[in-house]
């Protein structure tokens, strides 16, 4: 195999493309973002994912990776397309439509003996009702013809240089054959096992994944709210709670964001909802958490008489150390704050563009009435709170991941679930 087509220049699809590249592939990377395009052709194209600019530029520079609009005749072609979750009654479910024109641009270009693998995070049996469907338009039989797997992308934002080789791989084949073919691809990059089952079973493994992650967490969220009924440290329960040797309960926070713990879910509620109502209901204590966050500044901000206030909000990011913002909880909760006639002063060294005006830490926190600490960067864990909080009018900090934990020790006072600062002068 020597041609790959990777559909889709996006957070699995770039730096897939690029690996590939650099372990020999001829590949070409199709988007349908023209400008992206252009901006990856000419190198000025910018993620902040550690190793990814080296990967890229290397592959780039090495003739290998290409990248256009449209697709063309390959050995192997991966679609690598997002498929997020849209509003439907009280919940949500997959918009297939990118994976539907991924498909649409490769079945012209589909010949005997072709590999087609679908990395994208799609609802049990997608492969079978609605992929083959689109492919064998151009009269060619999938397990036949050409072989199909799902082979669904895990890695984790901030590390997807490494994971997308080290990981382990869940390959799902519609036939014994397609699934060997698509082994022998990634086998020769992956440096991780590779377990070879089905296509329906690979679809429902990679959103079970996402779940126990999603039930997990929403184990954490509710745990939250109970200690703040009972006016306890929710973060020192778990880490008590934690000493067992069987247990291992995560972080609470201000919720769950991004493009896949945040859907995923859903995605076996669309399939199987009468079963589903754990999962269901992790998903709905999860997305409650930003509300709760905005009573929490409500009634903090009520209590130092300035209501509506200023508030300066840490961290923009769905979560710690990336860039991206989808579904990002902080960006819900700074507009519930707007909403109620806040002045929201948001502050991310990380997120380049956001709607809102992204300020300098000083500039942000000068004259506010609470530090809103809504992501965990790193950066933000070695900040001064003693000299933050004497820049503001009123010197209170709600820290809604706990990383400030040790500095504000002596100075909390609890005000629902987060820690609540009252720094300054005193
Ligand atoms: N979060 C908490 N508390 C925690 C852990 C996470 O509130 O204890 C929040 C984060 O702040 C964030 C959200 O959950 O808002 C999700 O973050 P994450 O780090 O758990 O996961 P993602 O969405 O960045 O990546 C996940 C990973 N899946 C699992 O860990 C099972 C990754 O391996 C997948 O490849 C990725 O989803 C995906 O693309 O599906």
């Amino acid at each position: 195999m020597k041609k790959i087509v990777v559909m889709g220049m996006g957070y699995i699809g770039l730096p897939t493309a690029a690996v590939l590249a650099n372990r020999g592939f001829e590949v070409l990377g199709v988007d349908i973002d023209k400008k992206k395009i252009e901006a990856i052709k000419s190198g000025t194209f910018e993620m902040n994912e550690p190793g990814l600019g080296e990967a890229l530029s290397s592959a780039i520079k090495s003739g290998r990776l290409k990248v256009s609009a449209r697709p063309e005749e390959a050995d192997a072609f991966l679609i690598c397309v997002p498929t997020p979750a849209v509003a439907k009654g009280a919940g949500k479910v997959s918009d297939l439509s990118y994976v539907d024109n991924a498909a649409m641009a490769i079945a012209p270009f589909l010949k005997e003996g072709n590999l087609v693998v679908l990395e994208s995070t799609v609802p049990p049996r997608t492969c079978r009702k609605f992929l083959i469907p689109i492919l064998e338009g151009g009269g060619l039989k999938a397990g036949k013809d050409f072989h199909l797997a799902h082979c669904p992308e895990r890695v984790l934002p901030g590390r997807i240089l490494h994971e997308v080789v080290e990981n382990d791989r869940v390959i799902g084949g519609l036939t014994p054959k397609c699934a060997k073919a698509a082994a022998d691809l990634y086998g020769s990059f992956c440096e991780g096992t590779i377990f070879i089952t089905d296509d329906i079973t690979a679809e429902l493994v990679k959103l079970v994944e996402n779940s126990y992650r999603d039930v997990n967490i929403a184990f954490a969220n509710e745990l939250s709210l109970i200690c703040r009924e009972m006016h306890l440290d929710a973060r020192e329960v778990i880490e008590l709670a934690n000493r067992h040797p069987r247990v291992n309960i995560l972080n609470p926070g201000p919720g769950v964001g991004g493009h896949c713990i945040a859907v995923d879910p859903w995605f076996i509620v669309e399939s199987d909802e009468r079963n589903s109502k754990l999962i269901k209901t992790a998903r709905e204590v999860n997305d409650s958490m930003p509300s709760n966050v905005v009573d929490e500044v409500e009634v903090a901000l009520a209590a130092s008489g300035y209501h509506p206030g200023n508030v300066a909000c840490l961290g923009v990011a769905y979560k710690n150390d990336v860039e991206d913002t989808r579904e990002s909880p902080a960006l819900e909760i700074m507009f519930r704050l707007q909403k109620r006639g806040h002045n929201v002063r948001a502050h991310d060294p990380i997120v380049k563009e956001c709607p809102f005006d992204l300020m300098e830490l000083e500039a942000a926190v000068k004259g506010a009435d609470l530090i809103l600490l809504l992501v965990d960067h790193t950066v933000f864990k070695g900040l001064d709170l003693e000299y933050l909080t004497g820049l503001m009018r009123t010197p209170q900090v709600i820290d809604t991941r706990g990383i400030w934990r040790k500095q504000m020790e002596k100075k909390e006072r609890y005000v629902n679930n987060a820690y609540v600062f009252q720094g300054g002068k005193s």
